[in-house]
């Protein structure tokens, strides 16, 4: 079989739709599209040169443009996980093409996917996706490693294949339908990942099933260059007011020597640019590290803090404790960085309270922003095993923050009513007016636009409490808690 078209597709766990409010609300409607698929794209189009990607991040789909491919390939993590069976069955409907998935929630669950495709490509992706459109054109796509399929109700699963060598793949952006006409909207953030996998071994983390606890590396040069063009592409047409490249690593700086020769390659380059980072807390004890950021042009630190309690980190399986965290927030704030913070709520330990606590610690501590997430259980990791008669459903759409298990010391529904308290008195409107008043620069532009995005995070929180209220009486587990 002669394959000419390839079309690649993200699906948006709220597809995208023209508003005046998705103009400047950071993330209202996954705004960032996903740089994983684009490297794909870009590795096929070198091969086949009709290809062309889509997120509903970005656009809508053209189906007149892609319902004719040979292939679709549809990649996606597990909140839009719905939403990609949704268009998988209306591409099967009305489509002959050999419709193939791949990505984080496909891989962990493939048993589930294998029913809505042709193939799910387990893992990475980037020497994978060429060798199975090579193997249809010989007509045996099943003769490679690492995919699986459904053939007469069974599932069948190919030996595991090793994580791919080379991982140096620029994304070419312009392959994305639309993206340099959306890119100005301060809701899109510039991002490179720089490499992959981490040594830990946290119980709810899906991340180490897909990229291993081996870390791989790009060069420096490689990631210097991806950089630049990443800058180019966002900021040579337009003016955008937030200008701040994500290296979204997961632990980037888990190969010690490499972050320090990175680092030291983007001074070299005289970008000048502002970068945030992903980072656990061991980062706040390493001042050469901390040093190096800040001549890099790096303003702030996102750090994994997830817990609040020492019993919690020990049941997870987290390496880190309380005061681990103070200690090292404290001291990146005296290198002049600023320190956001990711949470994670519903711990086993969490009771009510968990949210004030969080939000006291944000305060006092001067963490400059926050993510608050429920803690979600995808199966495949150990929190799903030992959890997974805890779940009040498997709608994945609702992984994006909503509490949607029945933790032990809280009800579901006060504790996503604990989330929200956290966030409204984070983001209040007295500090919102003091980051007007008193904070300069992007300092002020990001707390305005994190206000906003809040807002809008605890809307969506809202209107999932009905729901939770009822979830809460009728397992009738929560008594006078
Ligand atoms: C950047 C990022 C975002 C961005 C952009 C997301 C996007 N469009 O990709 C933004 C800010 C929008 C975002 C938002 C959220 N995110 Co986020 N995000 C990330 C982050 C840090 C990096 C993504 C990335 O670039 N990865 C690197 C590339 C190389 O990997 P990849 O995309 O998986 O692609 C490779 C393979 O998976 C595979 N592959 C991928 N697709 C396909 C397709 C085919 C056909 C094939 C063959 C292979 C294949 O090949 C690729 C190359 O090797 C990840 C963590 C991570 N490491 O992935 C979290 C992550 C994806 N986010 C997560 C979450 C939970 C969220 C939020 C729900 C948080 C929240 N509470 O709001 C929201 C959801 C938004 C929404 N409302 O829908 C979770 C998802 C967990 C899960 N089980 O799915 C992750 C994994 C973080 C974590 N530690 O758990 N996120
Ligand atoms: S440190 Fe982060 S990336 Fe590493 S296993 Fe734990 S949660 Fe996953």
């Amino acid at each position: 079989m002669e394959i000419k078209k390839i079309r690649f597709i993200e699906p948006g766990n709220l597809p995208y739709r023209k508003s005046i409010k998705n103009l400047y609300v950071y993330d209202k409607y996954i705004r960032t599209p996903s740089t994983g698929l684009l490297t794909l794209t870009t590795i096929v189009k070198q091969y086949v040169n009709d290809t062309l990607m889509y997120s509903e991040s970005i656009s809508q789909i053209l189906w007149g443009d892609v319902l004719d491919s040979d292939i679709i390939f549809i990649g996606f993590f597990t909140f839009a996980a719905n939403r990609a069976y949704e268009l998988a069955q209306y591409i099967r409907q009305n489509s002959n093409a050999i419709l193939i998935f791949g990505g984080l929630h496909p891989t962990l669950n493939h048993e589930e996917a294998c029913n809505y495709c042709d193939y799910v490509l387990l893992g990475e992706g980037d020497e994978s996706v060429l060798e199975i459109i090579k193997a249809i054109e010989s007509d045996n796509p099943v003769a490679i490693n690492g995919i699986a399929y459904k053939k007469d109700d069974t599932i069948i699963v190919t030996p595991k294949r090793n994580p791919p060598k080379n991982i140096d793949t620029i994304p070419d952006y312009n392959l994305l339908y639309r993206f340099q006409k959306m890119v100005w909207h301060n809701t899109i953030w510039p991002q490179v990942h720089a490499s992959r996998g981490c040594p830990h071994n946290c119980d709810y983390c899906a991340l180490i099933h897909i990229f291993g606890r081996k870390v791989r590396t790009r060069t420096p040069e490689n990631v210097v260059k991806d950089i630049r063009s990443t800058i180019d592409f966002y900021d040579s047409k337009h003016h955008r007011l937030a200008k701040v490249l994500w290296i979204t690593d997961d632990n980037f700086f888990a190969d010690r020597e490499w972050a320090v020769s990175v680092l030291k390659a983007i001074i070299g380059s005289e970008i000048k640019y502002k970068f945030t980072i992903q980072a656990r807390y061991e980062i706040g004890y390493d001042d050469e590290m901390l040093e190096l950021l800040k001549q890099a042009g790096f303003i702030e630190i996102a750090m994994g803090i997830e817990f609040l309690e020492d019993e919690a980190f020990e049941n997870y399986h987290k390496k880190s404790t309380y005061n681990d965290i103070i200690g090292s927030v404290k001291n990146i704030q005296k290198h002049g960085l600023r320190v956001r913070g990711l949470f994670i709520v519903g711990a086993d330990n969490h009771a009510k309270g968990v949210g004030e606590r969080l939000a006291n610690f944000v305060i006092e501590n001067n963490i400059c922003g926050v993510l608050i997430q429920s803690m979600y259980f995808i199966p495949g990791t150990p929190v799903y095993e030992t959890h997974k008669d805890k779940l009040i459903h498997t709608d994945w759409s609702k992984c994006v923050g909503n509490v949607v298990h029945y933790p032990e010391n809280i009800s579901p529904y006060d504790l996503q009513k604990e989330i929200i308290y956290a966030s409204k008195k984070i983001y209040s409107l007295k500090r919102l007016l003091y980051a007007l008043f008193k904070k300069r620069g992007i300092e002020r532009i990001l707390f305005i636009g994190e206000f906003f995005w809040q807002k809008s995070v605890r809307a969506d929180l809202k209107k999932e409490l009905p729901y939770l209220k009822k979830s809460t009486q009728e397992s009738g587990l929560y008594g006078s808690k």
